[in-house]
């Protein structure tokens, strides 16, 4: 203030108020406000989510009398309403607080309690002392706050000196209870109500975090719309009006305080820790959507990365104690609400007694994705209820990568296809519904989000969205929507992601999988006038093999929800790219080599998946797919030097052969590389020198067309570097009836990433290799 630091606030989510009185203050005034994200002692210290640095939460100027409601309790509003005893017949309200009385006034409180526009209760209190506590307040026939009825209520409190009205408060407030446990579940005012939906963090493009209101407001009503009654903010105390938001609409909230993959084990950090909670607690305490308080998230994950084996057990047992001291804490602040923390999923946090310490425990289970298979899911599941029997689970993550450019007839693990992720979550949701034990889940994550240190198909972000980051919805929302609705017909034909197509077939009729997701019985189908016959829904979805022809397709889909007719249309475009190729006289192929996905790369060309070489046709003739872990397709690591990622991050290895039966003519061939070889430091390499020294394990290697050499001595990584894409051109006239690349390894493995045939009219213009 003025140019004097007058107040230090350590903490990036919750909110802080600075008292600024008359000591501090001139005629004119400057108040500036600095933030700095580099210290050690606050959490987080690490995330899967982009940092940004600044100012970018609503800051206020409150200007107030002497007598005033309390505006020094950890940034809260200094009034707490709770419902201690709630039946459908009576409700117990109790209003507990302070308010500001330095010069001793003899003050009245006024308490207005409405319901809608009806005043249900109202009470004038001559107040003795400043501490607010109004327990004996009843309220009949309470009208119940839930998901599907988010009725509101609100207190209203006025503090009066000599019938002047000198401060003024309403805090809205619902009326509900709920239990949980592992045989019924979760129950909201004795009725169970499984608790399903999605996680959110705050992120949209332009504005990174500094997201506006509009948008917090705008994601919950889709979160909505899509049918969850439940979503965890994770991981970090989120703005206000994400929670006004979600008490309105009916959404139970699952918020945490920012205690991420890894804690220090300093006083301070546990201090800030704490501070953290507990102004997350204070200042959301009013809001009815909130059912759960968290406070950790796979907060052991870094442990193995970041500290020698032998410190790993104290570090483990400084988690535990610091998790046990936040449990007290927030049970001190808040009883009422039930406690909860996210791991991941290893049984370590069982071992070392993390879990167990709070009310429920959440699970962030990824099978199928980062590891094993989907069907290890619920194996993971089932063990753990039974370690813990009495101990309710939610699925706090679960979730598989997507990226429009890429689409798969036979998706795999970490291809990153709109395929996969559909058959990934397809799988988790039923499994989810069938135990009572599981109280709840929320996918990971609503929304493709910012992630600094991301690599992946998508560099920097996190595409695991239900919702591109746009907020466009992906089909895979419809098929959340199907499955949580029951209120409205849901049908939708899921070909928004996948609308441009390209087959390879020497027909005029393609076969081609269309989905449905819809929470219809049975629905029709009309392909360009054709009639399919009916199909019954399973699972929210069914599969059509639909016959498309070349060019514009377009799709009907009709059926039946409570007698009323649903319809819905789109369009498909297919490309057709002949399979046949020895006697075609305009070729133009692009293969996406070593993948088992078409990718449509920036100019909208694609990219086809690798096949087999078959006689008269083209593909590769030995050689294996590039794993750079075992179980998952081609690398994660980001590929410099193109937009085309996924292109150049799968390969084909350790092959010597790849054939293009194709008639004589002119062509030009452009092959793509990326080498994913990490030098070893040891070796001094001098990337400018070709006859420098080389490991045994670097990839050099030959590449020949039609018996002419055209890379002698090839390194990839010597020429570009580790991951760097970089093609090559040739044009050839080709005398026979065949192309036949070959590779012939000096050193290390063959491999190529992307390949293109194209005819042309002259060769001769050689290009410059
Ligand atoms: C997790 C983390 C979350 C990550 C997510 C992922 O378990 O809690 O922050 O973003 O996995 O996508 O890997």
């Amino acid at each position: 203030m003025n140019e004097k630091k007058i107040f230090n606030h350590s903490g990036g989510y919750g909110a802080f108020h600075v008292k600024l009185t008359k000591e501090f203050l001139k005629e004119q005034n400057t108040i500036s406000v600095q933030v700095n994200n580099e210290n050690d002692d606050i959490p987080p210290l690490s995330g899967d989510f982009t940092i940004f640095g600044g100012i970018y939460r609503d800051v206020w100027l409150i200007a107030v009398e002497k007598e005033h409601f309390d505006l020094d309790n950890l940034g809260s509003n200094g009034i707490f309403i709770s419902t201690p005893k709630v039946s459908e017949q009576e409700a117990s309200v109790f209003i507990k607080g302070k308010f500001e009385n330095p010069l001793h006034q003899n003050l009245k409180i006024k308490l207005e309690i409405q319901n809608k526009d009806e005043v249900v209760y109202s009470k004038t209190i001559h107040q003795k002392s400043n501490e607010i506590n109004l327990n004996n307040i009843l309220l009949k026939n309470p009208k119940l706050w839930s998901p599907e009825n988010p009725n509101l209520y609100s207190a209203k409190l006025q503090l009066i000196k000599k019938n002047k009205i000198v401060d003024e408060i309403i805090i809205p407030f619902r009326i509900r209870w709920f239990t949980a446990d592992t045989k019924k579940g979760f129950q909201l005012n004795g009725k169970p109500l499984k608790l399903m939906g999605t996680n959110r963090h705050q992120d949209k493009a332009p504005f990174g975090i500094a997201v506006p209101n509009s948008v917090h407001r705008d994601d919950m009503k889709l979160i909505k719309e899509m049918g969850a009654n439940f979503v965890r903010l994770a991981h970090y105390q989120q703005d206000d009006e994400v929670l006004k938001a979600c008490d309105s609409l009916g959404l139970i909230v699952w918020e945490e305080a920012p205690i991420v993959d890894i804690i220090s084990t300093t006083e301070k950090f546990k201090i800030n820790a704490e501070t953290a909670l507990k102004e997350m607690i204070l200042q959301h305490y009013n809001h009815p959507s909130v059912v759960f308080w968290g406070y950790m998230n796979e907060a052991i994950i870094q442990v193995q990365y970041r500290l020698e084996e032998e410190k790993r057990p104290e570090m483990y047992r400084k988690t535990v104690e610091l998790a046990k001291h936040l449990e007290s804490v927030l049970k001190m602040e808040d009883p009422s609400r039930l406690s909860v923390m996210a791991y991941h999923g290893v049984d370590l946090y069982n071992e070392i007694g993390l879990n167990g310490i709070a009310d429920v425990a959440g699970w962030n289970l990824y099978q199928g994705w980062y590891g094993d298979n989907l069907n290890d899911f619920e194996k993971f599941v089932d063990d753990q209820h039974k370690k813990f029997p009495d101990l309710p689970i939610i699925i706090s993550e679960f979730g598989a990568g997507s990226d429009k450019r890429l689409h798969s007839l036979n998706p795999e693990t970490f291809d990153f296809s709109i395929e996969y992720q559909q058959k990934y979550l397809e799988h988790y949701l039923p499994e989810i519904q069938k135990r009572n034990f599981v109280i709840g889940a929320t996918e990971w994550n609503f929304i493709d989000f910012n992630v600094a240190t991301r690599q992946e198909s998508m560099p920097r972000t996190n595409n695991k969205g239900l919702v591109f980051n746009d907020r466009t919805k992906k089909d895979v929302f419809y098929y959340f929507q199907s499955f949580l609705r029951k209120d409205i017909p849901v049908l939708h034909i899921a070909t928004e992601d996948w609308k441009n197509r390209t087959a390879i077939s020497d027909e005029d009729l393609v076969e081609h999988p269309l989905k449905i997701y819809s929470n219809l019985k049975e629905v029709s189908l009309i392909i360009n006038g054709s009639e399919y016959s009916k199909q019954a829904l399973k699972n929210y979805n069914t599969v059509y093999t639909a016959k498309l022809k070349k060019g514009k397709n377009d799709i009907k889909v009709s059926g039946k929800f409570n007698n009323e007719i649903i319809e819905k249309k789109s369009e498909i475009f297919l490309d057709i790219i002949p399979k046949t190729t020895s006697h075609l006289k305009n070729i133009d192929l692009k293969i996406n080599v070593g993948s088992n996905c078409d990718f449509v790369d920036e100019h909208g060309a694609t990219w086809v998946a690798d096949k087999k070489y078959e006689k008269r046709s083209w593909g590769f003739v030995d050689g294996e797919i590039f794993r750079k872990s075992p179980g998952r397709i081609g690398t994660t690591s980001e590929i410099i030097g193109t937009k085309d990622t996924p292109l150049f991050q799968t390969k084909r290895e350790n092959i010597t052969s790849y054939h293009f039966d194709v008639p004589k003519g002119n062509y030009e061939i452009e092959l793509g590389f990326a080498d994913l070889y990490n030098a070893p430091k040891a070796l001094a390499y001098d990337l400018s020198s070709s006859n420098s020294r080389y490991s045994s394990d670097e990839n050099i290697f030959t590449v020949s067309i039609n018996g002419q050499k055209y890379l002698s001595n090839f390194s990839s990584f010597r020429e570009g570097g580790n991951n760097k894409a970089l093609y090559k051109k040739i044009r050839l006239k080709n005398q026979s009836d065949l192309i036949q690349i070959e590779f012939h390894s000096l050193s290390g493995n063959t491999f190529i990433n992307s390949l293109s045939v194209k005819s042309i009219e002259n060769y001769k213009l050689q290009l410059n290799i």
